[in-house]
């Protein structure tokens, strides 16, 4: 017999997504309960993002949870692109007025747990066998295991905030969900390292080795990357290499800054570009990775991720307290054209950079225009730099 349990709303996933949503809506005085199948430690030790928009920013504002952000986190006004070694800077300030803070997601989301748990809210980790149910229904429930014991949790609205490999996009009835997909043939083999970054600022770096990322942490610890074949094993990439290829592709300039320490983190990222629609079914809403993917390039994954929560929490403070449920009618539509406009955006940075591998001349000298336009263009150096600082937040 499973043990019954009931909140408001039910928030499938522990990532950005699934936290920031859950912290949103208890400021607004709505129940909600998190269920994640890992244990949170696990949640906590992935390194991932490290860009947030200023729309992110005063989401996380928003939810209380921005203070170490604003002390820790670094502002940048502009990004650097490396062609073949000549290096533009895209100056955010002056072409927008706006500009990013880098602050890892790992960061993120352990102020938003930390934050979670001081308010003691329930956050159910190490779950299993999670099945949302009765979606067409005025009282959705969500199945799962915890423990060795059966649990049914009744709710109002299922938020699925589960990633891309969660169960949650599967429970919309296939003959309702369309998908789009884009699998790039490369993927970035990406290490952490207790080193000084190479510049104040990102640098974006095209070759004819191959693409290669200079970010960072913080002014300690770096987070690099190069484009590596999508079926690379982290072994394929011993730190030697990795810098050798991070210096042949950025040039002798910045590779002479390049610290070769011990790497601290190595992972392999796939690339794809996907889209899910709609992002709603019934009593059912996708919010983050469970709807949709960008290639990392334009760092759009985890912003993206924060629109949605930003837009959902509204629509579902609207219908839950409000009793309007018009914002939740349009959650899916109105967080789809941003959505389409990041994965445009972001498909755009990762053709523009990375040495596509079959040989296809006419693309090739495609891209070499498009980085010489951008080199020359104070026109295109704005639109790279409106959609890397963030496109408006339109959430009222
Ligand atoms: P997440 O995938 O972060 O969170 C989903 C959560 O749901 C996970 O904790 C998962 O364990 C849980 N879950 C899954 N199935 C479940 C189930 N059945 N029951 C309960 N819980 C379940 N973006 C960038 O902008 N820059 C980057 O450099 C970058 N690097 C990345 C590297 C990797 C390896 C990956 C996978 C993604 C990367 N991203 C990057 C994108 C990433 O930051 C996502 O956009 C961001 O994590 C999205 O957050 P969520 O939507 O919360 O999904
Ligand atoms: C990162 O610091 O992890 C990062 C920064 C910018 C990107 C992707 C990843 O486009």
């Amino acid at each position: 017999m499973a043990k019954l349990l009931s909140t408001r709303v039910a928030i499938v996933g522990a990532g950005p997504a699934g936290l920031l949503l859950g912290q949103l809506l208890h400021r607004a005085g709505i129940d909600n309960l998190v269920l994640e199948r890992r244990p949170i430690a696990r949640v906590l030790a992935r390194i991932r993002a490290g860009v947030l928009e200023e729309g992110t920013v005063r989401l996380l504002e928003e939810a209380g949870v921005a203070d170490r952000l604003h002390r820790e986190g670094l502002v940048h006004e502009g990004i650097e692109i490396a062609v073949q070694g000549e290096r533009r800077r895209i100056d955010f300030r002056a072409l927008t007025g706006r500009q990013v803070v880098v602050y890892g997601q790992t960061e993120v989301t352990k102020d938003l747990v930390e934050a979670r748990r001081a308010a003691g809210l329930p956050l159910l980790d190490e779950v299993s066998d999670v099945l949302p149910v009765d979606l067409e229904s005025e009282r959705p429930r969500v199945l799962f295991r915890r423990g060795g014991e059966a649990f049914e949790l009744s709710c109002e609205i299922v938020a699925g905030c589960d990633g891309f490999h969660g169960i949650c996009r599967s429970r919309i009835p296939a003959s309702r969900l369309r998908t789009f997909e884009r699998v790039y043939p490369f993927g970035w083999l990406g290490i952490l390292t207790r080193a000084r970054p190479v510049s104040d600022e990102l640098i974006y770096a095209y070759s004819e080795r191959g693409f290669a990322l200079f970010s960072m942490r913080s002014p300690t610890v770096s987070r690099l990357y190069v484009q590596c074949a999508p079926s690379d094993p982290v072994e394929a990439w011993p730190d030697e290499r990795v810098y050798e290829e991070l210096a042949l592709r950025v040039g002798p300039e910045v590779a002479a800054r390049l610290e070769r320490a011990p790497s601290i983190e190595k992972s392999v990222t796939q690339m794809r570009s996907f889209v899910a629609e709609p992002m709603r079914h019934g009593r059912l809403v996708l919010a983050g990775d469970a709807a949709h993917i960008v290639p990392p390039t334009g760092a759009k994954g985890l912003n993206l991720a924060a629109a949605d929560v930003g837009l959902l929490a509204r629509a579902l403070v609207a219908f839950l307290r409000g009793n309007d449920p018009r914002p939740l009618d349009d959650y899916s539509e109105r967080a789809l054209a941003r959505v389409w406009k990041a994965e445009r955006f972001s498909w755009w940075m990762t053709s523009l950079l990375h040495k596509f591998p079959e040989g296809d001349p006419f693309r090739d000298r495609l891209q070499r225009a498009e980085l010489d336009y951008l080199f020359g263009s104070r026109a295109q150096q704005t639109v790279l730099a409106e959609n890397y600082v963030g496109l408006p937040l339109a959430l009222d």
